[in-house]
């Protein structure tokens, strides 16, 4: 096997979006996102190799090359979309592995797809990976791939990153196919979770599930009579620093800011939220929250304005839909109630932006809310710190998202305790500007130092990757 990449990455999703022209031609553009951001140098130095699944169902690609990448479509019928995507891995592992904040769906049909299309994961890898090359396979959709990847490839060394939370034992076990995920991530040789709690629970699950014996940060397991060791660890990911700096700090950004707040009908108080529409981000709680504060006259319109961008997602999961019409209606009551000609006290955009008019938001407000019920980071708290540059602005963090462990100069919040809420917002409005400006300089520097590229290293080099 002379052929082939030394250093495989494999997720769900391909980091580029099929765009159709104007004349029905199609192309690929680079999704934004910060993992492609932070492995494409090791990417082009490696001559390195990206499979995922295209978004589009019944689309069958040829390989192709981008920005210096191999791109490996795995293709996926509209069944299996519904059944392994949009079922198993949204319906069923998102809710619990996010604390059951909404109840997971367990089916077997589901259960099938998801083993058939990690199946065609792994041997997508397994045919594109050189000899004793590096493969770093991504998230909850593809917890078996380490396991089916190590039975085709033994000679192949295997990291696994997951994104979203590890939940706790008890959860886990609600799971009919709990011990065949163990056995699909125990394939690889470095599993990496947001929070050390994740690797504590998974390893704890190792014994009560698979019978191994797992000492701190690591459990010995048995291929075919000789041992192999796993390590479980946290690597808390992270954001492209400097670029969001870059954007925040550009004069064009600085102006469309001051621009937006004039649209907003120069309010004394910007409050913003940005999230995917999801029933784990806290939006209804932290809506309930507001409308308290402009009801017990501790805010009030149109001084402040509480601008929610909330991402379109998972459009056709039914839970989602549900949470559309709740927040939408909650919305509606607020400014009803509380809005006035020419004044709206929510302003509430369902809809996508670009990086630079986010920037533009983010430094457009003087409070950040990010309450999620349960996050494995949350990527927004982080991008808010670097798109301050001057230092201003006050960022209220949930303790249960993964950026609590590092922010600590935030308003951190329990996003179930409305008193608790309501109490971190004011504090945050009120607050003397040069304690604002300590607070923010102490994130900033944390954020600074410990970004996206400073993950990617730090896991590479764990699974042995020199140099990374
Ligand atoms: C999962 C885990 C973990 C949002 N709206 C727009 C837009 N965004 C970008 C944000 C941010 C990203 O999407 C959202 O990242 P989060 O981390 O906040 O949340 P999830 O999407 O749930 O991500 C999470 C993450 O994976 C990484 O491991 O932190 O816990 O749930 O970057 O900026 N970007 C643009 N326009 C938008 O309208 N350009």
């Amino acid at each position: 096997m002379a052929e082939g990449s030394s250093f495989v990455v494999v997720a769900n999703r391909l980091p580029v979006d099929r765009v159709t022209g104007p004349d029905g031609e199609t192309e690929w553009r680079r999704s934004p996102g910060g993992l492609v951001t932070a492995l494409e140098p090791i990417m082009q130095k490696r001559d390195g190799a990206w499979v995922g699944w295209s978004g589009d169902a019944g689309k069958d690609d040829e390989p192709f090359e981008s920005d210096g990448m191999h791109l490996y479509p795995v293709s996926l019928s509209e069944d299996e979309v519904a059944r392994y995507y949009e079922g198993f891995s949204n319906a069923t592992l998102w809710p619990l592995y996010h604390d059951c904040v909404a109840p997971p769906q367990f089916h077997r049909s589901w259960w099938d797809a998801y083993r058939e299309v990690n199946q065609r994961f792994a041997d997508a890898v397994a045919a594109v990976a050189a000899e004793g090359a590096v493969v770093w396979v991504q998230d909850y959709q593809l917890q078996l791939v380490p396991q089916m990847l190590r039975k085709a490839r033994p000679d192949l060394r295997i990291g696994f990153f997951l994104h979203i939370p590890f939940p706790p034992t008890e959860l886990f076990a609600q799971l009919p196919w709990r011990q065949q995920i163990i056995e699909g991530l125990l394939g690889a040789d470095l599993i990496g979770f947001q929070r050390p709690g994740g690797a504590q629970n998974f390893l704890r699950l190792t014994r009560e599930l698979c019978n191994l014996r797992p000492r701190a940060g690591a459990v010995e397991v048995d291929d075919e009579g000789a041992s192999r060791q796993v390590r479980a660890e946290a690597f808390p990911i992270s954001i492209d620093f400097d670029l969001m700096d870059g954007v925040a700090a550009d004069p064009c950004t600085v102006a469309r800011a001051k621009e937006i707040r004039e649209e907003l009908g120069s309010p004394a108080h910007v409050l913003l939220g940005v999230d995917r529409l999801d029933y784990t981000k806290g939006i209804g709680l932290r809506l309930r929250a507001f409308r308290e504060l402009l009801e017990d006259g501790a805010l009030s319109t149109p001084e402040t304005v509480f601008v929610q961008v909330a991402t379109p997602s998972r459009e056709r999961v039914e839970q989602y839909q549900v949470l559309r019409h709740e927040i939408e209606a909650q919305v509606g009551q607020i400014n009803g109630d509380f809005g006035s000609v020419g004044h709206t006290a929510v302003h509430y955009l369902h809809q996508s932006y670009s990086r630079q008019e986010l920037a533009a938001m983010y430094r457009a407000a003087d409070v950040m809310l990010v309450t999620p019920l349960r996050d494995g980071m949350n990527l927004v708290a982080k991008e808010y710190v670097a798109a301050r540059p001057d230092l201003s602005g006050s960022l209220v963090l949930s303790e249960f998202a993964g950026a609590a462990a590092e922010l600590r100069q935030a308003y951190l919040v329990n996003p179930h305790d409305l008193d608790g809420v309501k109490e971190a917002i004011l504090s945050a409005i009120q607050v003397d500007p040069r304690t604002a400006a300590r607070r923010m300089r102490a994130m900033r520097r944390h954020v600074a130092t410990h970004d996206v590229m400073h993950w990617a290293t730090q896991f590479l080099h764990a699974l042995g990757v020199a140099e990374a």
